[in-house]
């Protein structure tokens, strides 16, 4: 839950130190203030019947007035400065993430998914994925962020801080797990209907696992083994779904929709919103709209036998 203080990486260790400090700074005044609140209240003049209204103070408590507000003034005035230099300093701590031997990812967004390419001197070596950023255990990751139509913003709070993602713009974000796990991230910037259902999940991996897995998504799309399987690719190419989506290894290679090459790899579906098992595949493709009102998926009323195939040929898309 507490992610951003519980940090899996050098980038968001930065982060939650700047809050620690930030944390106790406040504290400290915090205490103070309560305790100069205490024992004004406490020397404070009791009620008196005598009292004239409009008396005027003892001589010499505004001399003490004044004294006391200087102080205060200072001590702000360098606290807050002192704030002010440790955010700097952890903003140039973020930016100092050595490079060398990086993995070059593009994440961009769109509503709302994200699509994710892995980028490689040898275009054939490139491929791309969506919603699901796997990357190995230190080595430093180069994420180049954009967005295809509205505002959306990355944020992985395990390893770094949020980055906006803005049209016709790119911006970087350099981080690197030292500890394998799954980081959640979620679309940290309002972007329309379903933007509580734009997920990502970042798979931190050993480096030789790592390795396997992206060399199984260089490779094209399995071809179908059985009857059903070879029937689901015929109708995923004669229908509407290659107006979409791109499964390398045939003729769809349309880049309006998640990569569906390796979808049977990825643990979920839609962003977060399915588990990637068959009934839910199936659920999806029927009807993305009870899942996500608005996305832009049609409802596709498909005789059962086809829907059937078109999963079974997604299921074995390893
Ligand atoms: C008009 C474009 C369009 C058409 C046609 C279309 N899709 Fe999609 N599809 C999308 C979009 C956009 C998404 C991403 C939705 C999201 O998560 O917000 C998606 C998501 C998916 C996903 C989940 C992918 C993932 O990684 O989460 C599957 C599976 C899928 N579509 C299968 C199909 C199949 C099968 C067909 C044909 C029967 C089809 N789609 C037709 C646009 C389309
Ligand atoms: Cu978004």
């Amino acid at each position: 839950m507490n992610a951003v203080l519980d940090p899996a990486g050098p980038q968001a260790a930065h982060i939650a130190e700047l809050w620690w400090v930030t944390l106790a700074v406040c504290a400290l005044v915090f205490v103070a203030v309560l305790a100069v609140l205490a024992w004004g209240l406490w020397r404070a003049p009791r009620g008196d019947p005598q009292m004239v209204p409009g008396a005027r103070p003892a001589p010499g408590a505004e001399k003490h007035l004044i004294r006391w507000v200087t102080a205060a003034t200072v001590i702000s005035t360098i606290l807050l400065s002192g704030l002010l230099v440790a955010s700097v300093a952890t903003d140039r701590e973020l930016a100092q993430l050595p490079l060398t031997d990086a993995l070059n990812v593009r994440v961009r967004a769109h509503q709302w998914w994200w699509e994710v390419t892995y980028d490689d001197p040898q275009p054939e070596r490139m491929f791309a994925t969506a919603n699901e950023l796997r990357i190995p255990v230190g080595r430093p990751v180069l994420v180049t962020l954009d967005s295809g139509d509205v505002i959306h913003s990355f944020w992985v709070p395990r390893l770094h801080g949020k980055k906006d993602l803005i049209p016709g713009r790119t911006a970087t974000i350099q981080l690197r797990a030292d500890k394998a796990g799954e980081y959640h991230g979620p679309c940290a910037e309002y972007c329309g209907l379903q933007h509580a259902f734009m997920a990502f999940e970042v798979i931190a991996l050993p480096p030789e696992q790592f390795e396997t897995w992206a060399e199984a998504q260089r490779k094209p799309a399995a071809d179908p083994e059985d009857a059903a399987a070879r029937r689901g690719r015929e109708l995923f190419l004669s229908g509407s779904c290659m107006l979409c989506h791109a499964i390398h290894g045939t003729t769809a290679n349309a880049r309006t929709a998640p990569d569906l090459t390796h979808i049977a790899s990825r643990t979920r579906l839609g962003a977060g919103r399915l588990a990637n098992t068959p009934q839910d595949l199936a659920a999806w493709i029927a009807d993305p709209q009870k899942f996500k009102p608005g996305v832009n998926m049609p409802a596709h009323l498909l005789p059962d036998d086809d829907l059937k195939a078109l999963v079974a040929y997604l299921g074995m898309l390893k």
